[in-house]
């Protein structure tokens, strides 16, 4: 496997990282991952456009355009032989020792990327899955993709534990997102979903299901709803990069409407499947 660091392509044994990278330190940097199917990236622009501005929200110079990094991630699945699986890539605010400011002067931001093969989630995509709902205890700029991790990382657990998929998040009451994906519902043929502030990540897939919605003509509206509004959904699902349209069946073991994958869900799914690259 080759691993991409400043502008090498380096197998991972060979990789130095170093203990002073304000990400391994702070979680200082921000990050994407990008899907591919058969041999081509999906949204790249978006995902790659997406780094830049979470970049910019914490001050933080990419060394490269966008451009650049959307060809470091053509290579990587070249190389690797990535048919189908992700792009992973990072950027950190350098290695600098540590200290809560910004380094002076300033040192370069570190870039590492990896590609590696992964198969779509079929068999859930079919039956559908559970999740846990969690108080939502993230920071308030939950729409900068950064490293800084731990609060999602302590709610996916909280889920697993209690043998689910994925954690709901819920702040004041309102369902923002999952840990790592975006939450949608259906009620009486309408989708709704978190609008796009600072709550929660305005994630690729979620805009490319809004689209879908709009060209099916089934109304959507980017409208919050509550966790106990939840329990009493048509039908739920969530998106994400690498888990697609992923209907949910029950929350903290409640049936969500059939408690099976609901129609709209799996028309959204099947226009999903029509958009991936051949
Ligand atoms: O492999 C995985 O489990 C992935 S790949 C991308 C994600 C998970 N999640 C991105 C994400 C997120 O971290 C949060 C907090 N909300 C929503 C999403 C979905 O964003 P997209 O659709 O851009 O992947």
């Amino acid at each position: 496997m080759l691993y991409f660091m400043d502008g090498n392509f380096t197998k991972k044994e060979h990789l130095e990282i170093s203990i002073d990278d304000r990400g391994y330190y702070f979680g200082d940097g921000v990050y994407e991952v990008v899907k591919v199917y058969n041999d081509e990236l999906f949204t790249a622009e978006e995902h790659f456009s997406r780094l830049f501005e979470s970049a910019r929200k914490i001050k933080l110079t990419i060394p490269y355009t966008e451009q650049e990094l959307i060809d470091v991630a053509r290579e990587l699945i070249k190389k690797n032989k990535v048919s189908n699986g992700h792009v992973y890539m990072q950027v950190t605010r350098g290695s600098a020792g540590r200290q809560h400011n910004f380094p002076t002067p300033a040192v370069p931001a570190i870039v590492t990327a990896y590609a590696v093969n992964g198969a779509r989630p079929l068999g859930d995509m079919e039956k559908g899955v559970s999740v846990k709902s969690v108080d939502d205890i993230r920071w308030l700029r939950c729409d900068i993709k950064s490293l800084n991790l731990l609060a999602s990382v302590l709610a996916k657990e909280e889920a697993k534990e209690a043998g689910c998929s994925e954690a709901i998040l819920h702040r004041d009451g309102i369902v923002t997102e999952g840990s790592s994906t975006n939450m949608f519902a259906v009620k009486d043929g309408v989708v709704y979903t978190h609008p796009a502030t600072n709550l929660i990540l305005e994630g690729i897939t979620r805009k490319v299901v809004v689209q879908l919605c709009q060209q099916l003509g089934i109304p959507v509206v980017e409208e919050a709803f509550a966790l106990k509004e939840a329990f009493a959904m048509d039908e739920m699902f969530y998106t994400s990069t690498t888990m697609e349209v992923m209907p949910v069946t029950t929350i903290d073991g409640h049936e969500i409407g059939s408690g099976k994958r609901g129609a709209i869900t799996e028309k959204l799914q099947i226009a999903f499947t029509a958009q991936i690259p051949k």
